[in-house]
């Protein structure tokens, strides 16, 4: 099966049919090559001092570079709720009563990087699977991603898979895209980085977005406190967990709302 190929004018019904066929979709210039250039430009200053993977997983070719939703004001605003993550995690999380942003790290894969252990995204719950998505992922491409630049391979369909079943292997395609695309894979979607025989550096933004009740990727809340997030969209605020996270999930002080911490700090400041 092929990865199925859409652009910025498809419709929401065709990103949803996709997801339901093969688990994964690209979508070619999601955003202009401009917004990632300038993405690019403000992440450079804090790469430096990213330590490379020090797992066969985490690659030794590879940085993933934290605290994005901050450093990059024009993530937050062209890629963090574009209308296809909304359109996306609406559909694959339709059974949960709140999904939230889990994940928002900047990765450089460098040539010389082999190719990364295919897998599905759930296995990092170390729980037992479950007969139904939990997460939906995104890998926005700040650079091309090529043939020969580690561009991600995925196994579609195989989210459909049994939880025995392991890809084969010719049963990976390339996920091989111009700037400004996004990649989107079901939590149960065989992928993993590719191989870079050394054409540059693979500049990607990974997203996660997961249900209210499970545990996010990132701790969202000690990172982003409200003296930094109080300044951003409410819905973003909203987004990365300051809100309810169930029917009785997320209480804060006496079964309080979390968002009211951002109102209580917006009072302080004014
Ligand atoms: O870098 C990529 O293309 C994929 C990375 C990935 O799947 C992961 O780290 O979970
Ligand atoms: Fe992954």
């Amino acid at each position: 099966m092929e990865i199925p190929r859409l652009s910025a004018t498809s419709t929401d019904d065709e990103l949803r049919d996709a997801l339901d066929a093969a688990g994964c979709c690209l979508i070619e210039h999601a955003v202009a090559a401009e917004v990632m250039d300038a993405i690019a430009a403000e992440m450079a200053p804090f790469t430096d001092s990213t330590p490379f993977g020090n797992t066969d997983f985490t690659g030794a070719g590879t940085r993933r570079t934290g605290m994005v939703i901050e450093r990059s004001p024009t993530f937050r605003e062209h890629l963090a709720r574009h209308s296809t993550i909304l359109t996306a995690g609406d559909h694959v999380m339709s059974h949960a009563p709140v999904w939230v942003l889990s994940f928002a790290h900047y990765f450089e894969l460098f040539p010389g990087e082999p190719n990364q252990m295919l897998h599905r995204d759930t296995w990092k719950y170390g729980a037992p699977p479950l007969p139904f998505e939990v997460d939906v992922n995104a890998l926005w491409a700040v650079s091309d991603f090529t043939e020969t630049n580690g561009a991600t391979r995925l196994v579609p369909g195989s989210h459909l898979w049994d939880d025995e079943r392991r890809p084969g292997p010719s049963e990976d395609v390339g996920a091989f895209a111009p700037k400004g695309s996004v990649l989107f894979y079901t939590g149960k979607v065989f992928h993993g980085g590719g191989e870079s025989s050394g054409d540059g550096v693979r500049l990607a933004i990974n997203t996660q977005h997961s249900v209210g009740w499970l545990s996010q990727t990132e701790q969202m809340l000690l990172e982003y406190p409200p003296a930094i997030a109080a300044d951003w969209d409410d819905d973003l605020i909203r987004f990365i967990g300051y809100q309810r996270l169930g029917p009785a999930l997320g209480h804060w002080r006496n079964a309080e709302d979390p968002f009211i911490a951002i109102e209580e700090y917006r009072a302080q400041q004014s």
